[in-house]
Parts: structure tokens; C-alpha cells; sequence
């Protein structure tokens, strides 16, 4: 009786506690770039603000939403926030995407869209998370992402599955938005996936045949009235 009350009070107030802003870093942090979103399992109950900060310099991501079976792909109608392109050295304020949880009784699962780096193909690589995971296995949604033989690069929407946008990326105009969402919803798309690379989930081999472009071939049509250049072409080598 007493234990359940002080349960009931323990529970109730990690809800609570919960509720104030969640920051996760995409990419690293400042100068040590890295292919993870951190935290990369987040829980959160409804209305909370998950705030993505594309902290790692030199990197160029995306928060692209999949499914636990299939990590690397997007899902039909989920949310994306496009590319965002940190240069090497960038010492102004992180640019960032807001993403409110909508309904928490559902897992959240996201990816990075990245294929063409120095590192390879960044869903490989895990560079995946997941908000309220419930009674679902993380390790589960790594492996398979590890084990993926693509990594879909289709446009999602603002509004996702469980949780939603309003509206692309903030971020300084030194940042290269890319592909980022300007709608509810997802455009109807028939390109779901690209290969990654020669080897399936080879990720040493992602960016390699492409010489020191940051465009080779893997990259599928980004194309679409939602492209921007903000910057020019000067990131030969700024995708991490
Ligand atoms: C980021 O990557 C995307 C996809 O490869 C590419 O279209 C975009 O130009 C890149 N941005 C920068 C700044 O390199
Ligand atoms: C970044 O800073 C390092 C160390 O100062 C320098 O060697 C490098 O050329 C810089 N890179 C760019 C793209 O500015
Ligand atoms: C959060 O919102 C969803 C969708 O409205 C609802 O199904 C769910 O029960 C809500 N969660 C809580 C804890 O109220
Ligand atoms: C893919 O990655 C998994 C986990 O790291 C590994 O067990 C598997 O052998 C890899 N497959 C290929 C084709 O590299
Ligand atoms: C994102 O949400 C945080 C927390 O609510 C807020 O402080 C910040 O201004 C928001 N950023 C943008 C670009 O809307
Ligand atoms: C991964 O790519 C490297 C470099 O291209 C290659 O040497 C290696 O054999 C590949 N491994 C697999 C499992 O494809
Ligand atoms: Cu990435």
C-alpha cells in the first residue's frame, strides 16, 4: 500500500521531470565530430520539445524518421529535417530542429540519411536513435541497422508519426540547408533506397568512389522546390 503510493509519487514525478527541454547533439560535439545522435534513447511524454543540435563541425546530417525492422529507410509519412551542413571549424551557434513528441505511447525511431562521407554511410554506422522506446530492444534496432543493405533517401514531411515539426532547421545563413521538409506531409516519392556503397552495410567504402566531390554517385535525386543553397559549394571536404 505504502510502497504502491510512493510508486505511484516516484513515477508521476519522472514524468514531470521529464517534461523541460531535451537536447540531443547530432553529430559530436564542436571539433569532435562523430556519427551519433546523443542522447541516442530519449524518453518524453507528450508536448515535450526534443531540440536536435547539429553540434559536430565538420558534419552534415539528418533526423530522418525509419521503423525498429527497418532503420535505414524512411517510413511513409514520417518526419525529416533535411541536410544540414556544418563546415569544418564552425564556431557560430548550433543550428537546430525541434521535434514535438505527440504521442508518447508509440517509439519514435530516426536515422541520418548520410551516405556520401569520409566515413561512409552514417545508418551503418548506427548513427541512430529512438524516443520512448518502451518495451522495445535497442540493441535490436542497432544491429539491424548495421545489417542494412541501404539507407533510404527519400524526403520526409514536417509532421511525422508520434511526433511533429513546424518547420525546417534554425540556423545561421553560413549553414547549408538542404532538402528540408516545408510541408505536413511527406511528397508522394517512389525512391525509397539507394545502395550504401558496394558492400551492404560496408561503411569504410561509403563516399570512396566519388574522388573528393561531396556529390558521387550514391546520392539520389536531393532534388526538389525545397532545395536551398544557402552557401556555396565550398564544403569539398565538409561532409564528415
Ligand atoms: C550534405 O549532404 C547532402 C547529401 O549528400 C548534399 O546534398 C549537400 O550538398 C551536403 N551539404 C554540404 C554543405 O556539403
Ligand atoms: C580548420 O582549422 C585547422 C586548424 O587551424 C586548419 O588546419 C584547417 O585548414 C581548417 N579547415 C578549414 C576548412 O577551415
Ligand atoms: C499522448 O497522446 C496520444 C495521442 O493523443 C494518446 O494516445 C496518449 O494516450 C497520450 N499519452 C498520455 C500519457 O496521455
Ligand atoms: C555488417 O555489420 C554487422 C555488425 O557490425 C557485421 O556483423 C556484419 O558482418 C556486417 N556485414 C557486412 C556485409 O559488412
Ligand atoms: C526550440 O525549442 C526550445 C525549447 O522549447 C526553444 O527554446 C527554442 O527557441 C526553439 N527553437 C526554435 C528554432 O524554435
Ligand atoms: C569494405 O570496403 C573496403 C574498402 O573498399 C574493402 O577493402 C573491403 O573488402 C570491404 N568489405 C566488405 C565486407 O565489403
Ligand atoms: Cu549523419
Amino acid at each position: 500500500m505504502l510502497f504502491a503510493s510512493v510508486f505511484a509519487a516516484l513515477a508521476a514525478s519522472v514524468v514531470v521531470s521529464a517534461q523541460g527541454p531535451v537536447i540531443v547533439k547530432v553529430g559530436g560535439d564542436g571539433t569532435t565530430p562523430a556519427l551519433t545522435f546523443n542522447p541516442n534513447q530519449i524518453t518524453a511524454p507528450n508536448g515535450t520539445v526534443v531540440t536536435f543540435q547539429f553540434t559536430g563541425s565538420p558534419g552534415n546530417h539528418t533526423v530522418t524518421q525509419s521503423t525498429l525492422t527497418d532503420p535505414c529507410n524512411p517510413v511513409a509519412g514520417g518526419f525529416d529535417s533535411g541536410w544540414v551542413g556544418v563546415p569544418a571549424n564552425y564556431t557560430g551557434p548550433a543550428p537546430e530542429w525541434n521535434l514535438t513528441v505527440k504521442d508518447d505511447s508509440k517509439p519514435i525511431w530516426f536515422y541520418c540519411k548520410q551516405l556520401n562521407s569520409p566515413k561512409g554511410a552514417h545508418c551503418p554506422a548506427q548513427m541512430v536513435g529512438v524516443i520512448n522506446i518502451g518495451n522495445k530492444n535497442f540493441n535490436d534496432f542497432a544491429a539491424s541497422a548495421s545489417a542494412a543493405k541501404s539507407v533510404g533517401q527519400a524526403e520526409g514531411g514536417l509532421g511525422g508519426a508520434a511526433a511533429a515539426a513546424t518547420g525546417p532547421p534554425s540556423a545561421p545563413s553560413s549553414i547549408s540547408l538542404v532538402g528540408f521538409a516545408t510541408s505536413a506531409t511527406a511528397p508522394p516519392s517512389s525512391q525509397s533506397s539507394t545502395p550504401a556503397g558496394s558492400g551492404g552495410n560496408n561503411s569504410t567504402s561509403g563516399g570512396g568512389s566519388g574522388g573528393s566531390g561531396n556529390k558521387g554517385g550514391a546520392v539520389v535525386n536531393v532534388a526538389s522546390s525545397a532545395i536551398v543553397f544557402v552557401a556555396a559549394l565550398v564544403g569539398m571536404a565538409i561532409v564528415l
